[in-house]
């Protein structure tokens, strides 16, 4: 495939670079380096016009937005707490699938009033809880939530929740479920328009390998 012009696409290290590896692949891209093992943060393919930058997940919607990226691959979790300005959000890759979920230990009180919840998901836990009427005190962390309750710092804690065996190892439990989560494609929307050549055909090569990818699987049911 020919794409016009040149298209800069975010991509974290770990779980969404390997998962969006076989999808770009599908569409002829294929990354010269291996950024697990390469300290490069701008990345060449073989294709000469598109080049791959490795940042930190949080940061993917940030590049986007502001166009130092064309495109990004992040979660929704992270794009629900970013907000989504400045971006389009044309395709779910359904990779990385995950669950925002509220945990704690067994017998964790939710009906308290005034609980204090740690979460690096501020926003979502905000909504969820104010949908349901509670008042909630939140703690921002940037990770390890799961020892927050343990040491009394908060009550409850939300974070993603894939198998369970963080939460498990660290006595604790999902409570309550507030969405299910996988990664989308981002679009700068201002390159959409300007490039909008290269960028529907690469948005349309990604979505075939998506959809290729979900008749594989049933078929292997
Ligand atoms: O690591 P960094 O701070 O840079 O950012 P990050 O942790 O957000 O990035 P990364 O690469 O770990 O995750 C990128 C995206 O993958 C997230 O934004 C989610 O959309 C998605 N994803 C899918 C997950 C998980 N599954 C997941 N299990 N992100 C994080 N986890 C964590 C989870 O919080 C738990 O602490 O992995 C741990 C193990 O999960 P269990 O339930 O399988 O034990
Ligand atoms: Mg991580």
């Amino acid at each position: 495939m020919k794409f016009d012009g040149r298209i800069t696409i975010a991509l974290s290290k770990g779980r969404i670079f390997k998962d969006t590896l076989p999808l770009l692949s599908h569409a002829g891209i294929i990354p010269i380096d291996d950024p697990e093992t390469s300290r490069k943060l701008i990345l060449d393919t073989n294709h000469p016009q598109i080049k791959l930058v490795i940042i930190r997940a949080s940061d993917v919607p940030t590049y986007v937005q502001y166009g130092a990226a064309d495109l990004g691959v992040a979660g929704k979790d992270v794009l629900l707490e970013h907000g989504g300005g400045g971006l389009y959000e044309p395709l779910d890759l359904q990779i990385a699938k995950c669950r925002l979920m509220v945990a704690g230990v067994k017998d964790a009180q939710l009906s308290e009033n005034r609980l204090r919840i740690a979460t690096k998901f501020v926003n979502s836990t905000r909504r969820h809880f104010a949908t349901q009427g509670k008042q909630v005190e939140i703690i921002k962390l940037y990770g390890s939530m799961e020892l927050a309750p343990l040491v009394g710092l908060s009550d409850l804690i939300v974070d993603v929740v894939d198998t369970g065996n963080t939460l498990k190892a660290n006595g604790l439990m999902p409570l309550e479920h507030i969405s299910d989560i996988s990664s989308r494609l981002v679009v700068n929307k201002a390159a959409w328009k300007m490039k909008h050549k290269g960028i529907t055909e690469l948005v349309g090569a990604l979505s075939m390998a998506v959809k290729e990818r979900s008749t594989e699987g049933k078929n292997n049911d």
